[in-house]
């Protein structure tokens, strides 16, 4: 594990996170669950992050055995810095999963995906037979899409394809996702591009209707998954 430390442990992550109290006292609860010898998807974005640093914690100090699966290239990355083992879905299935979230309804329906990883995110709650969901409680909404647009990721030459479709469900908007400070596109770890559409009503077929098109590989809309939610 010495070889790479140098240049990961340089890599600041975990600085300018917002609401950092309410996300650390989630993170809490998910280091607090982890036990001897699991397997664990883990999540993307700040919360999902900081839960991590302090399994990361327990796992030092309790010379745990756990193993992880990482929703993104970001989060791979900070397990090989923290010291974390991983291992991939072709290996193993996971026992639980935590990850975080950008909206969240009365029905634990939820938007997620500003990172631009829901595809392996969605793929790993599917693949688990428990998930918890961390979110500071301003993630809970009364409306889905009050605040933010659905992402969806579609195969790069299908983007005329795809948005032509997606008119027909009516959005407000749909954006090409633009990578910050350039010109280009957001490419994701699949090297695809992503769409985000608003829409001022979300019914529950919308998720449905959205993987339907052909050019999209996910969307961030997760309606009805089998999550329990720690807020
Ligand atoms: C991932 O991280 C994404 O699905 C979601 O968009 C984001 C939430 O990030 P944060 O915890 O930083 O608010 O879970």
């Amino acid at each position: 594990m010495e070889w790479g430390k140098t240049i990961l442990s340089s890599l600041e992550w975990g600085k300018n996170i917002s609401n950092r109290e309410e996300k650390e006292r989630v993170a809490d609860i998910i280091s607090s669950m982890v036990k001897e010898g699991e397997i664990i998807g883990v999540g993307s974005g700040s919360t999902a992050y900081l839960a991590l640093l302090k399994i990361a914690g327990r796992v030092e100090n309790e010379q745990l055995h756990i193993r992880a699966i990482p929703t993104s290239q970001e989060i791979r990355m900070a397990c090989a810095r923290l010291g974390i083992p991983v291992t991939s879905l072709w290996e193993h299935k996971p026992d639980w999963t935590f990850d975080g979230a950008d909206e969240i309804d009365t029905e634990h329906n939820m938007i997620k995906g500003r990172g631009g990883a829901m595809f392996k995110e969605k793929l790993l709650i599917s693949s688990s037979p428990r998930t918890y969901i961390i979110a500071d409680p301003s993630k809970i909404v009364t409306k889905l899409g009050s605040r933010f647009p659905i992402p969806i990721e579609i195969f790069p030459e299908a983007l005329t394809y795809v948005e032509e479709v997606l008119r027909a469900y009516n959005p407000k908007e749909i954006k090409l996702r633009m990578a910050e400070g350039k010109d280009g596109p957001v490419i994701t770890e699949n090297g695809n591009l992503i769409l985000d559409a608003w829409f001022d009503n979300i019914p529950n077929n919308l998720e449905e209707s959205i993987k339907s098109i052909t050019g999209v590989i996910e969307c961030g809309l997760f309606i009805h998954y089998n999550v329990q939610i720690i807020s």
